[in-house]
């Protein structure tokens, strides 16, 4: 019994994927097209796979959407790229891959179930990149421009060679003519914000959010991790200027390569791709890997901060819950939550924020506590952390940690809304700090749940599990 395996997270029936795609509510129905490989469980000739939901949770496969054509640009795969809604049918841009170059391909919809791709018959529609040297020319964001000439934008991920990341912009009128315009950020933007902003912007997504102006970048560096991040700023045609960075996710690769989309109530939604940290053997020999994010909706707060929370759809999957007030949390005072642990779980806690210790949860956890997954927040030194030390008895899967900033108060409380799918976590603190991460348990008892203040006191507010799926 493989039960790494997520329940409820989408992922294709089999093999590999990796970035989402094509995100597009049409006619009502959610679109959500990726990155798949349908011949293995490892990155290969990637085609776009294809699920369609009507609630965002709980989505139908459909048959592989776009193929790599024989002889064409993307003969040896078609990369990541995006929907276009527009009258008529939505148009998609995607990256082709043949002889090592990327190109920008398009292809349309046969018809309204968006089943079929159909690549456009003079592809590609953009053949080179505009300037040498550059490292990547791939992955598409399209926006529209009003005023007097109104026309299509699109950023397209690129770096200068060992120097920094860079989104392209050209201009069409008909999406298939493309002129360049230049870079959407000054050469200065990459520099000016302390964290590492890479070699390589790899799917950029553009968009305008509640007043404000957001550039989402996946960041490719060969000797760094990779991770995505945020830029929030303002834009006036064609120039962005951003005045703040920050990770979107800070399980770093372990959510990766995000797409965004608007659907028809107007809310900005996004998926990102949830990567294995188990070795590609084990994926190969499990004949799968990849999964995709929960839905989470994104905001801009009043000061400019990206915010993030989980779809309210979600709350379809929830079964048995149990709610609890005020619990004192002391190194000698644990709370015990046997009788509702499990690996399918939504968790909801609401702890007093506190200046000193830390307070842990501690789920996938086997009775001996020999295996369990700690979700840290330390007081002291503000940080949320994911301990995967003792996550696994596999010596071959990522131990490694993640952590993150503890985001400021909300009344005097940290709120931790967690998702829990077998060999994967997904939580987000106040809305603001998300971290992402994966374990691999080797025993079947790995399911227990505890809460507790290893160091120091920490009042629990209030506690809401679900079995969830
Ligand atoms: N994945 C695609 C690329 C993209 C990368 C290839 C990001 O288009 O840059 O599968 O994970």
């Amino acid at each position: 019994m493989d039960f790494h395996r997520p329940a409820y997270h989408f992922r294709p029936r089999a093999n590999w994927m990796n970035d989402p795609n094509g995100l597009i509510q049409w006619k009502g129905v959610y679109h959500m097209y990726y990155q798949y490989n349908p011949a293995a469980a490892k990155h290969g000739k990637i085609h776009w796979g294809h699920a369609t939901s009507r609630d965002l949770v709980h989505w139908q496969h459909r048959p592989v959407a776009l193929t790599p054509s024989p002889e064409g640009p993307d003969a040896e795969g078609c990369w990541s790229g995006c929907a276009v809604p527009q009258s008529g049918r939505p148009v998609f841009l995607y990256t082709g891959w043949a002889n090592g170059q990327q190109t920008t391909c398009l292809a349309k919809a046969t018809d309204d179930s968006l089943d079929h791709l159909l690549p456009y018959a003079s592809n590609p529609v953009i053949a080179q990149p505009p300037i040498t040297p550059l490292e990547g020319f791939r992955d598409h964001t399209v926006w529209r421009e009003a005023g007097a000439s109104p026309a299509w934008l699109m950023a397209i991920g690129s770096g200068i060679p060992e120097k920094h990341g860079l989104a392209l912009v050209y201009r069409s009128p008909d999406l298939v003519n493309w002129q360049y315009i230049g870079p959407l950020t000054d050469n200065q933007t990459s520099q000016r914000f302390p964290l590492y902003s890479g070699d390589m912007w790899e799917c950029p997504s553009f968009f305008e959010l509640n007043g404000k102006h957001v550039l989402m970048i996946s960041i490719v560096g060969e000797k760094h991790a990779w991770y995505t991040a945020a830029y929030v700023g303002s834009y006036s045609p064609y120039r962005f200027s951003p005045v703040s960075f920050e990770k979107v996710d800070y399980g770093d690769l372990c959510f990766y390569a995000p797409q965004t989309f608007l659907d028809e109530h107007g809310r900005r939604i996004m998926f990102g791709w949830i990567t294995e940290t188990r070795p590609e053997k084990q994926q190969l020999a499990d004949g799968w890997s990849g999964v995709m994010s929960l839905p989470r909706r994104l905001s801009v707060d009043r000061d400019g901060n990206l915010q993030q929370e989980f779809l309210a759809e979600l709350e379809q999957l929830r079964h048995t819950g149990v709610h609890l007030e005020r619990w004192e949390l002391t190194p000698q005072n644990p709370l015990r939550l046997d009788e509702h642990a499990g690996n399918q779980l939504e968790i909801r806690i609401e702890l007093e924020a506190s200046g000193a210790g830390q307070a842990t949860l501690a789920c996938l956890r086997t009775p001996d506590g020999q295996e369990e997954t700690r979700l840290v927040v330390d007081w002291e030194n503000r940080q949320l952390i994911l301990d995967r030390s003792s996550s696994s008895l596999d010596g071959d899967v990522d131990h490694s940690e993640r952590r993150g900033p503890l985001p400021e108060p909300l009344q005097g409380a940290i709120q931790l809304h967690i998702y829990l799918d077998h060999s994967v976590i997904e939580c987000i603190a106040n809305q603001r700090t998300t971290l992402t991460g994966r374990m691999y348990p080797t025993r079947a008892d790995s399911c227990g749940l505890v809460l507790s203040a290893p160091q120091g006191r920490t009042m629990l507010r209030s506690l809401d599990i679900w079995k969830v799926g």
